[in-house]
């Protein structure tokens, strides 16, 4: 008697188990948990701007057979480096009578011209090889 008794515990035991198990796969419902995102106090570390107190690079594109842009705005009676950069297929010049300058960049080149710019006014700037095809621009004193 015992002994059955003992089964018959156990059965009821094992049923609870597998009750349970099954319970708990079937009831599996996601007690939708309202968890409150800890709103991000963390600030982004911002990408810091890097201060360019520098003059600013000025950029000229040679093409086919034009300067982009065809006028720059300059500072005032300073220094200026101005990039050439050759984007065409075939070489280019940059001139500058007042200035004594005049270089020639070669397709996919690049060179660097520095110069004093004027208290007023503007300077004229042309390609040597395709002035005559409109390939000249201004450089403007700002202000
Ligand atoms: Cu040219």
């Amino acid at each position: 008697m015992r002994e059955h008794l003992g089964m018959r515990s156990l059965h009821k035991i094992v049923l609870a188990i597998l009750l349970s198990t099954l319970w708990a796969c079937g009831g599996e419902e996601p007690a939708v948990e309202p968890t409150p995102e800890p709103t991000p106090a963390v600030e982004e570390p911002t990408t810091e701007e890097p201060d360019a107190p520098e003059e600013e690079a000025l950029s000229l594109d040679m093409r086919d057979s034009t300067f982009q842009p065809e006028t720059l705005e300059v500072p005032a009676d300073e220094t200026v480096t101005i990039e050439l950069a050759n984007k065409g297929r075939f070489p280019h010049n940059f001139t500058i009578v007042d200035r004594d300058i005049s270089v020639t960049v070669e397709p996919m080149g690049s060179s660097v011209v520095q110069f004093e710019t004027p208290k007023s006014g503007t300077l004229d700037f042309y390609c040597e090889f395709h002035r005559g095809q409109g390939m000249t621009g201004k450089i403007r004193v700002r202000g």
